[in-house]
C-alpha cells in the first residue's frame, strides 16, 4: 500500500492478522472446538484481512469453567490489592508501549483514522487501566453504628465488606473495539473479579491483542478469557450461562433487552450501556466559534458511530441558519478515506450492514421531506463510506429524528425560546445517554444541564471522556455506569458483618 501513501503496516501487525486468530481460555490460545472461523473485513475496501475463531457454546463452557476455577482457587483472588494494582498499571504501560501496533489494528479492522486511533482510542484505553490500578487498593466498606431495639444492653461491632461479585461475562460492540474492552476489563480487575469477554464479530483484532498484552503484564491464567464469535451462537450462551454471576453489555438497546432475558433465568446481575439519540442545544448567546465546531464534532466524531453522538441539534431561531450552514461547511470539507491514510479525517462505516442501515435512514429522511445541507448520500464504489450529512426541514416525529442512526447524520431543528417546551422536546426520546448545551450564559446552561434526562451533559464542549467521569444512560440507554469509581459498584457485592460483643464491659 506504500505507493498509495497509506501508513505501512508493522511486520508484527501483518503477522498478527496473517494467521487465523485463536482465543484465550485458561491462559492458552486455542481454536474454536468446532474448528470454525469467520472472515474479518477492512471496511475501507470490503476485503478480507484475517480470520477469527467462531466460538460457540462449548467454548463458552470451557471459558466460564476456567474463570470459575481462577476465581475459586487463586492466585488472583489471593493476591493483595497492591499486587493486583501493579499488574493493572502494567497493562496501561504496555498499551502505550504498543500504541502503533494497536492503532494500526484498530484502523484496519474498524476503519477509523489512524491518527484518531493513536490519539484517542489507545491513550484512553491505557488511561482507564492506570486509573483503575489506583482503585484496587481503595475499595472500602463502612463501619456502622447499630441501635438494635430487641437486644438491650448488647453491643455490636458491625461493618460492610466489598467483595468481588465473581465470574463476569462481558459482551462488547465494534465502534471503539479496544476502548470498550478496556473500559470493561480494567474495573473487573480492580475489583478482583474474573471475566469471559466476547468481542464484536466485526472487530475482533485489537481485543485479542489486548488479551496477549494482559498476559504479558502478568494477569494469571483464567482471569481474563477472550472469545470471538457471533451474537446468537456465542454471546447468548455466555449471557445465559448458569455459572456466570454478572453480565455487562454494551451494544444495541434491542440486544440489551435479550441480554436481560437471558440473564433473568437465574437473576444474574446485569449492567447495560445501550443506544442514544442525544440532544445538543445551542442558545443564541453561544460563542459560535466554539459551538459550530463543537456540534460538528459531536456528530461526526467516529463517523457518528458513537452511542453518545449529539445527533438531535436544537438551535435558537435567530442563529439557526448560520449555525447549520457552519456545520454543513465543516461536513463538506471532511476528507473521507481509508483509516490508514494519514490525511483521512473520516473513515467508512464499520460494515456493509451498518452502511446499508445508515443509507436506509438517509432515504427515509429524504422521503419524509428533510433537506440535506451537506452530504445526504452513501458514497458509491469500494468501502462503506457515507457522506457527512446535515439534515434540516426536520421535525420531532420523523424517523431520522427519533431513531438512533449511528452514522454521520445530524438532524437540526430551530427553537424559539429557552423554556419548558425546549426541555420537553430535548427529553422527547426513549434514550437518555448524553446531551450538550452551548451558551455563554452559565446559569442558564447549568439549569438546562440539570433538566436534561441524560447520564452525561457537556457544556460548551462535546464528546469529552475521562476515566474519572462516570458514563452511562437514563431510560432505555442502560443500567449502571462505566468509569469513575461508580463502575466498581457493578462488580462488587456488599456484605454486612455483625459481631456481637455481648453485654456490659
Ligand atoms: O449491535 P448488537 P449491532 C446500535 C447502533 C447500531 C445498532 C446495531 O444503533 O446501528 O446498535 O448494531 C452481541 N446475545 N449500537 O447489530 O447486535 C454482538 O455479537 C448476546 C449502539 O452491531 O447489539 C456484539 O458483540 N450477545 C452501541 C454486541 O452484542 C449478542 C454499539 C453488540 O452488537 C446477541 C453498537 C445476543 N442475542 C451498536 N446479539 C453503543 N451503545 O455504543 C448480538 N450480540
Amino acid at each position: 500500500d506504500g505507493d498509495r501513501g497509506l501508513t505501512a503496516l508493522l511486520p508484527s501487525v501483518k503477522a498478527f492478522i496473517g494467521s487465523p486468530r485463536k482465543v484465550l481460555i485458561d491462559g492458552k490460545w486455542v481454536s474454536a472446538k468446532n474448528g470454525k472461523t469467520f472472515e474479518v473485513f477492512n471496511p475501507a475496501t470490503g476485503q478480507v484481512i484475517g480470520h477469527a475463531a467462531a466460538c460457540e457454546k462449548a467454548d463458552v463452557d470451557d471459558a466460564v469453567k476456567a474463570a470459575r476455577k481462577a476465581f475459586d482457587t487463586g492466585p488472583w483472588t489471593k493476591m493483595t490489592p497492591s499486587e493486583r494494582g501493579r499488574i493493572i498499571w502494567k497493562v496501561g504501560d504496555l498499551i502505550l508501549k504498543y500504541t502503533e501496533e494497536l492503532a494500526q489494528l484498530e484502523s484496519i479492522d474498524n476503519g477509523k483514522p489512524i491518527s484518531i486511533a493513536r490519539a484517542a482510542d489507545v491513550v484512553l484505553a491505557a488511561d482507564i487501566f492506570h486509573y483503575m490500578a489506583g482503585w484496587a487498593t481503595k475499595i472500602e466498606g463502612n463501619s456502622l453504628s447499630l441501635s438494635v431495639p430487641y437486644t438491650p444492653g448488647v453491643e455490636y461491632q458491625a461493618f460492610t465488606r466489598k467483595e468481588p461479585v465473581g465470574v463476569v461475562a462481558q459482551i462488547i460492540p465494534w465502534n471503539f473495539p479496544l476502548l470498550m474492552a478496556a473500559w470493561k476489563l480494567a474495573p473487573v480487575l480492580a475489583s478482583g473479579c474474573v471475566v469471559v469477554m466476547k468481542l464484536a464479530e466485526e472487530t475482533p483484532m485489537s481485543g485479542l491483542r489486548l488479551a496477549e498484552i494482559m498476559q504479558e503484564a502478568g494477569v494469571p491464567d483464567g482471569v481474563v478469557n477472550m472469545l470471538t464469535g457471533f451474537g446468537e451462537t456465542c454471546g447468548a450462551p455466555l449471557a445465559g450461562h448458569p455459572n456466570v454471576d454478572k453480565v455487562a453489555f454494551t451494544g444495541s438497546t434491542e440486544v440489551g433487552k435479550l441480554i436481560v432475558k437471558a440473564a433473568s433465568n437465574d437473576l444474574k446481575k446485569v449492567t447495560l450501556e445501550l443506544g442514544g439519540k442525544s440532544p445538543n442545544i445551542i442558545l443564541d448567546d453561544a460563542d459560535l466559534d466554539v459551538a459550530i465546531p463543537g456540534a460538528a464534532m459531536g456528530i461526526f466524531f467516529n463517523h457518528g458511530q458513537a452511542c453518545c453522538a449529539g445527533s438531535r441539534l436544537f438551535v435558537q431561531e435567530k442563529i439557526f441558519d448560520k449555525v447549520v450552514q457552519g456545520i454543513a461547511d465543516i461536513g463538506k470539507k471532511i476528507k473521507l478515506g481509508p483509516g490508514l491514510d494519514p490525511t483521512t479525517e473520516m473513515g467508512p462505516m464499520v460494515s456493509q450492514t451498518q452502511y446499508e442501515r445508515v443509507s436506509g435512514f438517509l432515504t427515509s429522511g429524504n422521503e419524509q421531506g428533510a433537506k440535506a445541507l451537506c452530504g445526504g448520500k452513501p458514497v458509491s464504489g469500494n468501502g462503506y463510506f457515507i457522506e457527512p450529512t446535515v439534515l434540516v426541514n426536520t421535525n420531532d416525529q420523523m424517523k431520522v429524528v427519533q431513531e438512533e442512526i449511528f452514522g454521520p447524520v445530524l438532524t437540526a431543528m430551530p427553537f424559539k425560546n429557552v423554556d419548558e417546551e425546549l426541555i420537553r422536546r430535548a427529553n422527547d426520546s426513549l434514550y437518555g445517554l448524553a446531551g450538550g448545551v452551548f451558551s455563554t450564559n452559565i446559569s442558564l446552561a447549568h439549569k438546562i444541564a440539570n433538566r436534561l434526562k441524560a447520564g452525561t451533559v457537556w457544556v460548551n464542549c462535546y464528546n469529552i471522556f475521562d476515566a474519572s467521569m462516570p458514563f452511562g444512560g437514563y431510560k432505555q440507554s442502560g443500567w449502571g455506569r462505566e468509569m469513575g469509581h461508580e463502575v466498581l459498584k457493578n462488580y462488587l457485592e456488599t456484605k454486612s458483618v455483625c459481631v456481637s460483643l455481648g453485654g456490659k464491659l
